[in-house]
């Protein structure tokens, strides 16, 4: 889907808009707007190419199929449970979507903040149902970890939509469903922007996110497929985990330098560890955009702003704005808003993908956050 103007507002209607549509009609959005740009369509050629359009898969999930009971959601508590510190500007976002929604819609809405530990985040869960929430909005840290606390809220019959990323279990049964991007896709995109950049050739290094959750897991893998599939000139010399981090994204990429000196790419897969290679790169005497080609994940301003300069090559936007899909998405779970009852138990948000042809438009209009 490619929206026709970037102002910030329309896009967010235009991709709530779709992803509504797609939430009521439980088909994606590519029925009702242009088709999406395929991922791995390559670099951007003008205007904002969406890595995946909104869509919606899978069956419907309602209140009573999820044996939860009746709510009102004006009335009721809602918990928000963010996974990482907000000095990500990813997390931030996030949870000002979150926040702003429940405002705008006059929900209680109680939160916590785990700054990426997982124990912890199993204990934030927890402490919100004992305070009182009868629905739960869960940014997981880790796909794996958070069973404890996921057990409890099904016991007490206390419903967890998840966003961002996924958590295993079985949808409307463990949790309601699950709202993030087209994280292979992002990959793929990524690979497509390095190997465009590097004319095919040459050495790269992979930061890779914390592990232990499905977005590192198919940002590597994603990227690995585009590499083998068309790059076979590229060569990924180094690839560890920088858990998503600035600082560790440095100290890692200096590590990476010492022992590869003759890199000639990096792939990132957020850009707060992209912002740490970078200073890594400068600090070992090199030149970002002309020695080391980089690309990265998440459309954070920063990140763009090197896109515009050609510090960067790339970033492929993870789009955080999840606070109006998520509670239209409860709404439609508990049904009684005059709109058929139930919500795609999968529903993929639009992501940008800037370039150097409309990095500078995007921060013009707003596209970033
Ligand atoms: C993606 C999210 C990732 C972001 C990173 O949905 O889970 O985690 O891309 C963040 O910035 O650390």
């Amino acid at each position: 889907m490619v929206l026709t103007s970037h102002r910030r507002g329309l896009r967010v209607t235009a991709v709530l808009g779709c992803a509504l549509a797609s939430v009521l009609l439980a088909a994606g959005c590519a029925k009702s707007a242009e088709s999406p740009a395929p991922a791995g369509g390559g670099s951007g050629n003008g205007g904002q190419q969406e890595v995946s359009g909104s869509g919606a898969s899978g069956p419907l999930c309602s209140a009573a199929q999820y044996g939860a009971p009746a709510l009102d959601l004006t009335k009721a508590t809602v918990g928000f449970s963010q996974s990482e510190s907000t000095s990500n500007p990813f997390r931030a976002t996030e949870t000002k979507s979150i926040t702003d929604e429940a405002a705008k819609l006059g929900i209680k809405l109680i939160q916590r903040n785990a700054n990426a530990n997982v124990p912890q985040q199993n204990t934030d869960i927890e402490d919100m149902i004992a305070q009182g929430a009868q629905v739960l909005i869960v940014a997981p840290e880790n796909s794996d970890g958070l069973a404890p606390a996921f057990a409890q809220a099904k016991a007490k019959h206390i419903p967890i939509l998840t966003i961002d990323r996924t958590v295993n279990g079985t949808a409307c049964s463990d949790f309601i469903g699950f709202i993030g991007s087209d994280f292979l896709g992002q990959a793929k995109l990524a690979a497509d922007d390095l190997g465009g950049a590097l004319n095919g050739q040459g050495s790269v290094a992979v930061l890779q996110g914390t592990s232990g959750n499905n977005v590192a897991t198919d940002r590597t893998n994603g990227f690995n497929q585009q590499l083998s599939a068309k790059y076979p000139g590229i060569k990924v010399v180094a690839s560890q985990t920088a858990n998503f981090d600035q600082a560790t994204g440095q100290k890692v990429m200096e590590q990476i330098l010492q022992s590869n000196p003759d890199i000639t790419g990096v792939y990132a897969e957020n850009d707060t560890m992209a912002l740490g290679a970078i200073q890594a790169i400068r600090a070992a005497g090199k030149t970002p955009g002309k020695d080391i080609k980089i690309v990265a994940i998440d459309g954070t301003e920063q990140c763009v702003r090197n896109v515009a300069s050609g510090v960067m090559v790339a970033d492929v936007e993870t789009n955080p704005r999840f606070g109006p899909l998520a509670f239209q998405s409860l709404r439609k779970f508990y049904g009684g808003t005059g709109e058929p009852t139930g919500v795609p138990t999968t529903v993929i948000i639009s992501d940008h993908h800037f370039t150097s042809t409309n990095a500078a438009d995007a921060l013009k209009n707003g596209d970033v956050y």
